[in-house]
């Protein structure tokens, strides 16, 4: 896969040298190219903004610009419909979400486009969608940052690490938070089985492989419930097993055929 991030800080994504998605990178399977997009302003002090058209504060990334560097980085993209696509982060984005870092890591070539100032002008999108470019514009969170290289960072180890042969055994991604299983994941632990008092749950020194899935799973859908109600409303219902419906009756869902619904919210507050 290769990805290409333009950004005028790219000195930003140097983490990206490190640990999973480094190796991933001098290993071949990642393709990652970071690039400043003052090399492509001509003029002597490398502009790259200008002032708002109907006034406002602040600057905004300038069209042509973006446009060049866009048509260098994208290559011949706009001959290779759903070869390349172009993402860019905005607080005004869609969530990113596990379900599109799993369907960016199927895509051949994905180009970051992180914005500064008050953002870069609406036309560059407009005009890549325009040109069979599939635009994706993606909101980390319900918070603001000063520019989209964040979001970069998150978005390509999100989807580097879903690159086959990135992760030992790709069976933990299922149980994973945001998994396929579509709960929380439940809570881990390591020796020494008492610490400072705190003891190990009994079941995990147990050995006993199934009642530990069992506690498991019990765990992550108590967690879910408590931390993540909106998570529960989407379970596949035809995925939940006898005891999955009891505990979660327990916690005040109704198992229907349409779905998942509350009747007696848990109480308490979320740990
Ligand atoms: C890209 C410029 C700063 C944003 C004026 C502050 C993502 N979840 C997220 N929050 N903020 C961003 C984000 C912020 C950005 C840019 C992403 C480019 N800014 C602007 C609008 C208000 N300044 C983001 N992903």
């Amino acid at each position: 896969m290769r990805i290409d991030v333009v950004s005028i800080f790219p000195e930003y994504l140097a983490p990206l040298e490190l640990s999973l998605v480094g190796k991933a990178r001098r290993t071949g399977l990642l393709d990652l190219r970071v690039h400043d997009l003052r090399d492509w302003a001509h003029d002597r002090h490398r502009t790259v903004d200008d002032s708002p058209l109907g006034g406002g504060a602040g600057m905004v990334m300038r069209p042509d610009v973006w446009g060049e560097a866009l048509d260098d980085v994208l290559g011949g993209a706009q001959a290779h419909p759903g070869e390349v696509e172009l993402v860019v982060p905005t607080p005004s984005g869609l969530p990113l979400d596990q379900r599109t870092a799993e369907r960016l890591a199927t895509v051949p070539h994905v180009v970051v486009a992180c914005g500064r100032y008050e953002g870069i002008d609406a036309r560059v999108a407009e005009h890549y969608r325009g040109r069979g470019v599939a635009v994706t514009e993606l909101s980390l969170g319900d918070y603001v940052l000063n520019g989209g290289e964040v979001a970069a960072l998150v978005l390509v180890e999100a989807v580097a690490r879903l690159l086959p042969g990135m992760v030992g055994n790709p069976a933990s991604l299922v149980e994973e938070s945001h998994g396929a299983a579509g709960t929380l994941e439940y809570p881990v632990y390591t020796r020494p089985p008492e610490w400072r008092g705190h003891e190990v749950p009994e079941v995990l020194l147990s050995g006993h492989h199934a009642r530990i899935e069992r506690w498991r799973r019990d765990q992550a859908l108590e967690r879910t419930a408590r931390r993540r109600p909106d998570l529960i409303e989407r379970l596949a219902v035809e995925d939940l097993d006898r005891r999955d419906r009891d505990i979660l009756a327990e916690l005040g869902w109704e198992v229907g055929d349409e779905g998942l619904r509350v009747v007696s919210p848990p109480g308490g507050v979320a740990d």
